[in-house]
């Protein structure tokens, strides 16, 4: 539970380690509907993944529209109650309710288009009518097509195409069931994602209540930012702690978990540091090899700085000369041309334009002189081209191994920052929820409000074995590892009782139809026929059920 946007249904994502599953990460829309999420024992590839949607009943949904229809004429009539004053709540929840009956009557555009229709008009709809009260269920091989499909069903802004109109289908679902194959479901924990934002649906808003009182372990999420001091979040944490002490009687701590999301964000590092004295003592190695590592970045910089000057002044030297070259040819070819002798220049010595003829003229020698002097000294200016460019390559290198260095001490400065913002803000709640826990008479003694500051978006990152994250150099760093272990461990006594009477309810229903099938002398209860099939039938559940349970013994 917690408030719209704080992150609990990617974090949900992260405990069944299935990235993007259900819909988040989408600033605009919101989950709209409660999800429940089990383990999925279909052994069929093409139904890895399972959705099945309830819809509102017909009655539900014509009593929100009546709803809304009573709210709009009481605001035309003016009836503002007994002070005259406007009923802002009410405009509310004309607001939230037109907003959602736009969705699924998307040619109803404004509040005056509404007027045109009544309820029984609205109820006709021929799309809306014919799922009211209907179950809808998805089946797909993949996490990719199975996401894609279940979204328009939970999350507040999607629509969906059918009948060639655009239409969405969330605001008349009561409630999605998930059926998936993932570790932490697989020995009967059951997940429900709750929405943040609150709902005029009596239909769903029930079905909240009833998973409020019935789940065995209750997790309250806030974002990291200033999650100590989050009001709503507090006031959740309080309400959810009433509801557990009227349920159990007292205060169980196994029962609650604050959940500190987001840890990556919000973190400006150098002045978190700055502020506290403790990690900056505490990272004065880092601080040290930092400054090391920043000065011969400097120096290595700055020679490959010099290199690439040299690299600039030698590729001018040979350009000029490569000039020379084309115009001391180029007139050597005209002045043996004007001799009457023809120079063939693109014969088979490409490379080497220098025309041999002999008889020239002094001046033409000189020019071939001149020629073959510059072309020697190019040579030359080449040679040390590319050893300047050798030297720029191993220097650049030098550079990169040293970033990647100067990186990982910065992760370092992350992670010990993340790990001390961690560390206070469950100090914090713990405190918090002691005086509180206090004020209401219940003494916790030693046991603590449970605490986990998890990233689920760096945990997805561990996942798809992109590269580590700064601040987060191991995947127990993300603090979701520790989140399933508890959850796995918390709910490992109500699991314990469930299954145990669920094996009683089996053993009293094998001894309460033990007398009536060994009453074979009957002959009108049951023919023998039946009597195999019923038994075959009987046995192809209990056998496996009985290999489980000795196996697990
Ligand atoms: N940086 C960061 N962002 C996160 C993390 N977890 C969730 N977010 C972002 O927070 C936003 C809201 O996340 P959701 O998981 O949809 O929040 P929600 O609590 O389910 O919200 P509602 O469905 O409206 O109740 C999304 O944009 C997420 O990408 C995290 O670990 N780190
Ligand atoms: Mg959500």
């Amino acid at each position: 539970m917690g408030c719209t946007g704080a992150g609990k249904s990617s974090l949900i994502n992260a405990i069944l380690e299935l990235v993007d599953c259900l819909p988040a990460d989408d600033e605009k829309a919101c989950t709209a509907v409660c999800v429940e999420i089990s383990f999925n024992d279909n052994d069929d590839p093409s139904a890895k993944f399972i959705a099945k949607i309830e819809r509102i009943s017909s009655n539900d949904w014509r009593l929100e529209l009546e709803k809304l229809f009573i709210d709009i004429s009481d605001q035309v009539s003016n009836k503002d109650g007994e002070t005259g004053e406007f009923d802002l709540e009410r405009d509310l929840r004309i607001k939230s309710a037109f907003q959602k009956l736009k969705c699924v009557y998307p040619y109803i555009k404004s509040l005056k288009d509404l007027s045109a229709y009544t309820v029984a008009s609205l109820m006709e709809d021929a799309s809306v009518n014919s799922i009211l009260g209907k179950s809808t269920t998805i089946k797909s091989a993949t996490l990719e097509d199975f996401s894609a499909a279940i979204k328009p069903y939970i999350d507040s802004s999607n629509s969906q195409e059918q009948g060639g109109r655009s239409f969405a289908q969330w605001p008349l679902v009561k409630v999605v069931h998930l059926y998936l194959k993932s570790n932490i479901l697989k020995d009967g924990i059951v997940l429900v994602d709750l929405p943040g934002s609150m709902d005029t649906n009596s239909a769903r808003g029930a079905i909240a209540e009833t998973y409020q009182m019935n789940l065995s372990v209750t997790c309250v999420v806030a974002p990291t930012a200033r999650a100590a001091s989050d009001k709503p979040a507090q006031d959740l944490l309080g309400k959810v702690t009433q509801l557990r002490l009227q349920l159990d009687n007292q205060f169980n701590s196994d029962h609650l978990a604050f959940i500190v999301t987001k840890t990556d964000s919000s973190l400006s590092l150098d002045r978190y540091i700055k502020h506290h004295t403790n990690v900056h003592d505490s990272l004065s190695s880092v601080f040290e090899k930092e400054e090391e590592l920043k000065t011969h970045y400097l120096e290595i910089e700055k020679k490959r700085d010099d290199i690439k000057k040299l690299e600039a002044k030698l590729q001018a030297e040979i350009d000029n000369n490569n000039r020379k070259i084309k115009k001391l040819v180029k007139t050597i070819k005209d002045m043996k041309a004007a001799r009457g002798v023809i120079v063939n220049m693109k014969g088979k010595r490409k490379r080497d334009d220098t025309p041999t003829e002999s008889q020239a003229s002094p001046e033409e020698k000189d020019m071939i002189v001149e020629l073959n002097q510059i072309k020697g000294e190019n040579q030359d200016l080449n040679m040390k081209l590319g050893n300047a460019r050798a030297k720029i390559y191993r220097a650049e290198k030098g550079i990169k191994e040293i970033e990647s260095l100067l990186w990982s001490q910065e992760s370092k400065k992350r992670a010990a920052s993340i790990q001390n913002r961690n560390f206070i803000s469950a100090q914090e709640l713990r405190k918090d929820f002691k005086n509180a826990a206090h004020q209401i008479g219940q003494e916790l003694g030693n046991k603590e409000l449970q605490v986990f500051c998890v990233s689920a978006l760096m945990f997805y990152d561990f996942l798809q074995d992109r590269p580590k994250n700064s601040g987060f150099p191991t995947k127990a760093d993300t603090g979701i590892p520790a989140l399933q272990n508890w959850l796995i461990e918390s709910t490992l006594p109500t699991r314990n009782r469930n299954a145990i009477s669920f094996l009683e309810d089996i053993v009293s229903l094998e001894l309460s139809m033990k007398p009536w099938v060994e009453d074979s002398a009957v002959e009108f209860k049951v023919s023998q026929n039946e009597r195999a099939s019923m038994d075959k039938v009987f046995r192809s559940y209990i056998t496996p059920l009985k290999e489980v349970c000795i196996a697990s013994y």
